[in-house]
């Protein structure tokens, strides 16, 4: 097998990738009862590596299991130091990081009980999430006929699997409509997320994305917002339509998977100018920048490794 020589921290152990397995009857396997991360690591010009928030993704996972009603049987150091120990031991000097925590084997039924609670750190390579001229050159983007999740039905700030079966709908229906990805509606009607990324519009010079109420709270939302702030740029969390985004100058998505991804057409009216706008490429060089280590006032966002 082509992964036989990875390694994929298992219970605190990092085991072969081939031995990472779970029984059938894991309660999370029938219930959702799992939540993950996506963190991103980078090369940097000094030779070293650094994953990008490391600290905010460590704690966004053990919150997210808060939120679901279960604990993480790890510290902080543990999970922290766990995933810097796996891109190590697989040689992996850029790529993805997915820490995952579910509920294992015991009783079934909706109930998780005193199930045991498992966590995995597994790393890869990934590139570009929406392909490689995506980032250069914009996505399709439909508006997805199913709402996100309602904010007393899921949880949008712990980022829970089950979360994941409205994206896994929205994508699946973009897909099939020749689209390269779903924007979706909250319950009144507003501009949400995507199915794995935030959503930012900017129009007049003023960047907005919507309000931390049905989103995900994005560590790489919270970066742009910051870097964009410190660039000059006005940036407003508030509620929009989506017509508002059918005139707005530029759109673009963010997520560690995706980066910083802009949006050429939504619902088939072309955005701005139909490709990637200045606001746009402006704060992904400013990211990319930072993410590499070029930047060093924000240097205490990344935590360096080398092997
Ligand atoms: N909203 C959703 C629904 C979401 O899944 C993500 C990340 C974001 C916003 C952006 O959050 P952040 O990565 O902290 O900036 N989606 C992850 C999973 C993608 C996947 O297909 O799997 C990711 O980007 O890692």
């Amino acid at each position: 097998m082509a992964h036989e020589n990875e390694k994929i921290w298992f219970d605190g152990n990092l085991v072969p990738w081939n031995e990472a397995k779970v029984h059938v009857l894991t309660h999370a396997l029938h219930y959702s009862t799992s939540v993950f991360e996506g963190i991103r690591a980078y090369k940097c010009q000094d030779g070293s590596s650094a994953v990008f928030r490391l600290d905010a993704h460590v704690k966004r996972f053990f919150n997210s299991a808060k939120i679901l009603g279960f604990a993480i049987p790890h510290t902080y150091d543990e999970i922290f130091n766990g995933i810097v120990d796996t891109l190590k031991a697989n040689k992996l000097a850029e790529g993805y990081i997915r820490p995952l925590s579910f509920v294992g084997l015991g009783n079934m039924g909706v109930y998780p009980g005193d199930n045991p609670v498992q966590t995995i750190i597994a790393v890869w390579s990934w590139g570009a999430y929406l392909g490689a001229e995506a980032l250069e050159k914009g996505i399709r983007v439909k508006t997805s006929t199913f709402t996100r999740n309602a904010v007393n039905s899921m949880m949008s700030k712990s980022k829970a699997a089950g979360n994941y079966v409205n994206s896994v709908l929205a994508k699946i229906e973009a897909k099939q409509d020749g689209y390269d990805e779903a924007i979706m509606l909250d319950s009144a009607g507003y501009v949400s997320e995507a199915t794995g990324e935030n959503f930012f519009m900017v129009r007049d010079g003023v960047i907005k994305t919507a309000p931390l109420t049905s989103v995900l709270d994005g560590i790489t939302r919270n970066s742009i917002i910051k870097l964009a702030r410190d660039m000059g740029y006005t940036v407003e969390e508030q509620l929009f339509t989506r017509d508002e985004v059918y005139v707005a100058d530029e759109a673009f998505f963010s997520g560690t998977a995706a980066e910083i991804t802009p949006i050429r057409e939504l619902d088939h009216r072309v955005i701005g100018e139909g490709k990637a706008g200045p606001v746009a490429k402006a704060l992904q060089a400013a990211f990319f920048k930072v993410a590499k280590g070029q930047d060093p006032r924000y240097a205490q966002w990344l935590t360096h490794y080398t092997f």
